[in-house]
């Protein structure tokens, strides 16, 4: 039984769940901390394996942006379509080949690295699981290239250790923000928070999206759309961020869904209720997280919808939406909503 429900799904007959048609994700294995006596926080000691189209990873490339620990901190970015049938090693692998072509673009995706965290030039995120005995396969990766390990491999918990070393790490941001508030009442705001988008939104998404019984569905379906008006509620007083004026870790956690909404998940995870435009107060919001330095890099809508669509959709991208104009440019004009 998993405690904290805002970082991870509650476990409980997850087989059955399974088997009934419920999409239920599975549990981090790694969970050592930077601050841990042998994990100490250095600047350029860490490196992150992250997948671009990953909401998790974005939590992690976002919180590397924001805290301006983009030079002393290394990251490596797989394709966003995990191998195939005939891959040797086996299906649905996320590998680190940068000359592999996007079916989107019909080209190469320049974001996309080989893996240089380990120094051995590994060929799948797998193998960097394998050499510390485990089976795991899933990115973010938080990794320590002195010590040759995982640190973590739970994007809740990175962001959070990175936010609370940060200056130790070499960030040299004076104006960083504190994703993690000081003041217990506005942490608790934001725990409470977490929680709800984590459940109906982040992993909500999914619930809806991947599950197989029109049930299990149609309640995530009513939670997720039933948060986004609370939230553009909430929003609809003026404040620019969830909790107030700081940006924290909640809109941190809340963006890499909003961001997927309205050119991926509206027809890939059938969350076709309403777009963002629709919800004003939000809409603005996310223009609004959006332009803050360092957020538009972190990302990457290309490497979303060829991740998302790229492998199952007969590896036929949708190349909506059009109006009222494409995106990401739309998330430049926040007068659109
Ligand atoms: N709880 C983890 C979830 C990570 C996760 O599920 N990542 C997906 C990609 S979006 C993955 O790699 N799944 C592959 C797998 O688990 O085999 C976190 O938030 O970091």
């Amino acid at each position: 039984m998993s405690k904290n429900t805002s970082t991870e799904e509650d476990q409980a007959d997850a087989k059955g769940r399974r088997a009934r048609g419920e999409f239920v994700r599975g549990v981090s294995g790694f969970r050592h901390a930077i601050g841990d006596a042998e994990f100490p926080a250095e600047p350029g000691r860490y490196h992150l394996f992250v997948a671009l189209n990953c909401p998790w990873c974005h939590r992690v490339t976002l919180a590397r942006a924001v805290l301006g620990l983009e030079d002393s901190i290394s990251m490596d970015v797989a394709f966003p379509n995990r191998t195939g049938d005939a891959d040797p090693v086996g299906p649905s692998l996320w590998e680190f080949a940068p000359d592999r072509v996007a079916t989107l673009t019909s080209s190469t995706l320049p974001e996309c690295t080989t893996e240089t965290g380990t120094g051995l030039g590994l060929r799948l995120a797998k193998e960097i699981y394998q050499r510390e005995g485990s089976d795991e396969q899933s990115v973010p990766i938080l990794y320590d290239k002195i010590a040759g390990r995982i640190v973590n491999n739970e994007s809740a918990e990175i962001i959070r250790m990175l936010d609370a070393n940060a200056e130790h790490l070499g960030s040299t941001m004076s104006d960083r923000p504190r994703l993690v508030p000081a003041d217990p009442e506005q942490k608790a705001r934001v725990d409470e928070l977490n929680e709800r988008i984590y459940v109906t939104i982040n992993n909500g998404a999914y619930k809806a999206g991947f599950s197989s019984d029109q049930a299990v569905y149609a309640q995530a379906f009513d939670a997720y759309f039933a948060t986004l008006s609370a939230l553009n509620q909430l929003l609809s007083d003026g404040r620019p961020y969830l909790t107030g004026s700081a940006f924290t870790e909640a809109d941190l956690r809340l963006f890499p869904t909003v961001y997927r909404h309205d050119p991926v998940y509206y027809v890939r995870m059938k969350l076709n209720g309403a777009r963002i435009l629709d919800y004003p107060h939000l809409w603005r919001w996310l223009c609004r997280v959006y332009a803050l330095p360092g957020v538009a890099k972190a990302g990457s809508l290309i490497h979303c919808r060829q991740g998302y669509f790229g492998r199952t959709w007969n590896g036929v991208v949708p190349s909506g939406p059009l109006l009222p104009m494409p995106y990401p440019e739309a998330y430049a004009h926040p007068d659109l909503a």
